[in-house]
């Protein structure tokens, strides 16, 4: 497991000393509650905390009893502190249109949407989702929801209809806030009516408000639909923070599930703050002359972590942006690093692969000496991978932050901190405050180089409070072969150092260009369709995409399988779910392999995919 290691550029010594890793980890070791509380205390409360820390397998609680608000600390506490007129957002869309959110602008929109929220009846505890492209009109969207205590469910614009039907009746949302389109690639797809196909079995939904961004602006339904603005400029201006209970939820963010519904991860309001600003200002260093960029949409748990509240309680800048990674061309990411001088770039492995698909000469085109930091998630950062990124971008000087966590884990949980030699291909070790190992199927530790599965030993502060209204579920997370442990289904290995590498998942769900798919859902789609009989989903390697959906079809009784029908299939899958689920490859088959109880052997389906041998098929049936 020997590979290049790269020691830190001695100009980051300084960034370094913020958080030496040793002296942090046995600060850590030594008093976990103190070293969470003296994190916390940065943070403004108003009612302290009895306890850091209750754990009563499975449940933790966090900061019990304490009562705050996260828009307190993403707004107030930094209006007070000089950061008034500090840009927090900036915005970049599609031929260059620029917008510009200070913290007081911000905390101006934020306290009139949530005024208008509060006057369409929402109260705190209410779910309401955001169903809107990446634009600040997002982010005061999310704000509103948290300033008054209410619970938003963020649904990815890039879902179909049935995808979000299906998270809008699971948290009972009473609102949806969406916009009439999304811009992307030059084109506009609009949003509208897929939310209003989506409600139409939703009873829940009281209102839906839309923000209009074309002109002439589209209709709206009596009685139903409100638009954005209007809603915002008939309120109150004030909105003082609702104080909410550490542990009542602040959001729902769906993931996919390994069989059936979609899981929707509750977050809780005081353990979650605590988790994104120790990570944001510790693990990303993000300090008060950045300019920072994570390209995530808010959509995603990595949008809501380190694209918007990680940054805002830290007093950061957020640099947003409409613009695609390859449109119009795969320079304009790089062009944008250069004219707003981005300095913090956070990404995806799949963006990485494709840049390097079409080569170095396009960044070589931008001056990219504003950057000081690099980091990646939602998918192994290959070796290859690392070091592209590492010479042709971050210039052989800037770190590499191959951060691992999980929309369940709220916030970084594995990476390589800035300061430590970094090991391409391995994501690093567990960062201040973790305590994680790679375990057999027992939970025993297994020697260096044996692969394994990746197991969380101790709660943490934004660790998921529950699966809404699944407590089975959340259950099923936190025991481990004998012992108490939360169960990431990740497989991992690690080297005699202790850094880790992460191999993939060991479930049934399909990583596709950083987004997870589960194969249940794609599964259900095609099946749902009159020709179809019965299905089965895999995620075959892919070099750009880390993986791609293959489907195999059977087809009912005198259905003929035609090109024609792919692509209805294919289409079906899209509107039923959106683009990300829909199979590159889809096939025709006679039978599937099967377990003598039923289920589908998706492994045996992937090895014989890809020419290899299927491993133990002794449930296989006859
Ligand atoms: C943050 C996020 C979680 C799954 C996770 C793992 C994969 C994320 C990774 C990584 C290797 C990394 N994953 N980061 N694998 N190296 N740095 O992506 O959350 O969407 O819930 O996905 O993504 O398999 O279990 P989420």
């Amino acid at each position: 497991m020997s590979g290049n290691i790269y020691y830190p550029d001695s100009s980051y010594k300084e960034t370094a000393k913020i958080h030496n890793y040793s002296d942090k980890y046995q600060e850590f070791t030594k008093d976990p509650d103190a070293f969470w509380r003296r994190i916390a205390s940065d943070l403004l409360w108003f009612e302290p905390w009895d306890q850091v820390r209750v754990w009563d397998h499975p449940f933790a609680r966090w900061f019990t009893n304490a009562k705050l608000n996260i828009t307190y600390n993403c707004l107030e506490r930094h209006l007070n502190n000089d950061r008034r007129n500090k840009v927090a957002i900036c915005w970049v869309g599609e031929n260059n249109r620029e917008r510009i959110l200070t913290y007081y602008q911000l905390h101006k929109d934020v306290m009139r949407f949530a005024n208008g929220l509060k006057s369409l009846g929402v109260t705190k505890g209410d779910r309401v989702c955001i169903y809107m492209p990446a634009i600040p009109e997002m982010v005061v969207a999310m704000l509103a929801c948290a300033r008054i205590g209410a619970v938003h469910t963020v649904v990815f614009a890039g879902y179909g209809a049935k995808a979000l039907n299906e998270r809008i009746t699971g948290s009972q949302s009473k609102v949806v806030i969406t916009a009439d389109s999304t811009v992307r690639r030059g084109g506009s797809i609009p949003l509208k009516p897929i939310v209003e196909e989506a409600i139409i079995n939703a009873p829940m939904v009281e209102k839906v408000v839309v923000l209009r961004t074309q002109e002439p602006k589209v209709g709206l339904l009596d009685d139903l639909e409100i638009d954005f603005e209007d809603l915002m400029s008939s309120v109150p201006r004030q909105c003082p923070p609702e104080p909410v209970g550490s542990e009542d939820p602040l959001f729902i963010l769906y993931t996919s599930g390994t069989t059936g519904a979609p899981k929707g991860i509750v977050h809780a309001a005081g353990g979650y703050m605590v988790g994104a600003y120790y990570t944001t200002k510790y693990v990303l260093t993000l300090q008060e002359n950045d300019l920072y960029w994570c390209t995530a949409d808010p959509g995603w748990i990595t949008g809501h972590t380190y694209g918007t509240y990680g940054p805002l309680l830290v007093g950061g800048t957020i640099f947003m942006t409409e613009y695609t990674p390859d449109y119009p061309d795969p320079g304009v990411w790089w062009r944008l690093i250069e004219e707003y001088g981005v300095s913090i770039f956070y990404t995806a492995p799949t963006a990485i692969r494709m840049f390097m698909k079409v080569g170095s000469e396009i960044p070589d085109k931008s001056d990219l000496s504003s950057l000081r930091i690099l980091g990646s998630v939602g998918e192994p950062l290959n070796p290859e991978a690392f070091e592209w990124f590492y010479h042709n971008i971050g210039k052989d000087h800037c770190p590499i932050l191959d951060t691992w966590w999980q929309t369940e884990t709220g916030m970084h949980m594995i990476t390589t901190m800035v300061g430590e030699p970094m090991k391409p291909g391995f994501a690093g070790k567990p960062i201040p405050g973790i305590v994680a190992d790679v375990v057999n199927d027992e939970g025993d530790p297994v020697p260096s180089g044996t692969t394994g599965f990746l197991a969380i030993k101790e709660p943490w502060p934004s660790m998921m409070q529950m699966v809404h209204q699944n407590e089975e579920r959340y259950r099923g997370y936190w025991n481990f072969g004998k012992y108490h442990y939360y169960s990431t289904n990740d497989l991992a290995v690690k080297d005699d150092d202790g850094y880790i590498m992460l191999l993939g998942r060991s479930d049934d769900i399909i990583i596709v260009a950083g987004h997870n798919v589960g194969t249940a859902e794609i599964e259900s789609a095609l099946v749902s369709h009159q020709s179809v009989a019965e299905a089965a989903a895999i995620g075959k390697p892919d070099d750009l995409k880390g993986n791609l959906i293959k489907a195999f079809v059977i087809l009912r009784n005198g259905v003929i399988p035609t090109p024609k029908l792919i692509h209805d299939l294919k289409y079906h899958v899209r509107m039923m779910l959106g683009p990300i689920s829909v199979p590159a490859e889809l096939e025709f088959v006679e039978t599937l392999p099967k377990t003598r109880s039923g289920k589908i052997m998706r492994r045996v389906l992937k090895a014989r995919e890809m020419g290899m041998d299927p491993g133990d098929v002794s449930t296989l049936e006859e």
